[in-house]
């Protein structure tokens, strides 16, 4: 009985001064595994006679319990402990300053796009948009090209096979918008357009910003007009214009409009087509129920990609589809 005593006292002593989990269960199972000094005296029991072996049977099971709860007890108490300086070691202190961060940027064709929209918003036109996937008599029919025309060609269209297409230019938008109101109009249709066409000038996307007015009595110097003033709000300086008779479906008479433009500084002096125009051709009119005796209009349309390249000095069309970070870092 003095041994069982003893053991229960200096294990309840190792016990309480443990400071560390792994030397608890050490303890544990140094008194009571299944070589451990309380098992010992368990299995000392046969070797008892039946008088003693009851009271020190009773001794050591009382021993063995009051040791597994200290073991418990000091085992919540380390765990505790453990966590408490776990947490403390990987406390954030939010008063530290921050690592810096490096902020984005819109890509330069959306800041070419947006400074001609809000050009043409400050003119007074609405914005209006319309879906990418486009129906063939919005992108064709209704833009006076006939059934086999080679423009139908030209244009290098993405086709569903059911009639749906990818939208080969905006003019369908304004279509809608004739469609669906009385005139006169004023709206400019900005978004992406597609063609399968691909090569050092070409990208099977790209974006276009078309223009669209029509009223009574409106002429080509209207449009002319209106095309000088935004290229020289556009680049911001006082830029020779001029137009060049052209061909479209949809505008009769078409133009191409050329800005004077020095390459280099000064060096050479020379004409850079950038969009193309026209008088909105009656048959158009017609499609949407506007009355060509009554109104007249004009039309233009412009590639963003090549207004961002003048703008902005670059040189190669592919720089804007490579994601490369050196390069749209410079549009901060
Ligand atoms: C170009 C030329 C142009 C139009 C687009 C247009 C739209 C309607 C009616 C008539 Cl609804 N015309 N748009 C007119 C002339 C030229 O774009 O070279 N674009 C990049």
């Amino acid at each position: 009985m003095d041994t069982i005593k003893e053991i229960q006292h200096r294990a309840r002593a190792a016990i309480e001064a443990c400071q560390d989990l792994q030397r608890l269960d050490e303890l544990r199972v140094g008194y009571l595994g299944k070589k451990g000094e309380i098992t010992a005296q368990l299995k000392a029991l046969a070797s008892l006679d039946p008088e003693q072996r009851k009271a020190f049977g009773a001794a050591v099971n009382v021993a063995r319990d009051d040791l597994a709860l200290a073991i418990a007890d000091r085992k919540t108490v380390l765990q505790a402990a453990a966590l408490e300086a776990l947490l403390l070691s990987q406390k954030v202190d939010v008063s530290l300053p921050g690592r810096g961060e490096q902020r984005g940027g819109l890509h330069p064709v959306t800041r070419a796009m947006q400074r001609a929209v809000d050009i043409f918003s400050r003119l007074g036109f609405d914005v209006a948009t319309g879906p990418e996937v486009e129906q063939d008599y919005y992108n064709f029919a209704a833009l006076n090209f006939p059934e086999h025309h080679p423009a139908r060609a030209m244009h290098d269209t993405f086709y569903f096979g059911d009639g749906r297409l990818l939208r080969t230019h905006t003019s369908p938008v304004q279509i809608r918008v004739m469609e669906q109101q009385d005139p006169p109009y004023r709206v400019i249709a900005p978004g992406k357009v597609y063609r399968s066409d691909s090569d050092q000038t070409h990208t099977p996307m790209f974006h276009q910003i078309e223009g669209l007015l029509v009223g009574e009595g409106v002429s080509m110097a209207d449009l002319k007009g209106l095309l000088h003033t935004f290229v020289n709000a556009f680049f911001e300086r006082s830029l020779a214009m001029r137009f060049r008779p052209s061909y479209f479906p949809f505008t009769e008479p078409s133009a191409e409009v050329d800005i004077g433009w020095e390459k280099g500084g000064g060096a050479e002096p020379g004409w850079l087509e950038i969009l193309g125009c026209g008088m909105v051709h009656p048959n158009v009119l017609r499609a949407c129920n506007v009355d060509p005796e009554r109104y007249s209009g004009y039309a233009f349309g412009m590639g963003v990609e090549r207004i961002a390249m003048l703008r902005y000095g670059v040189t190669d069309l592919r720089h804007f589809y490579e994601n490369d970070l050196q390069f749209l870092r410079q549009f901060h």
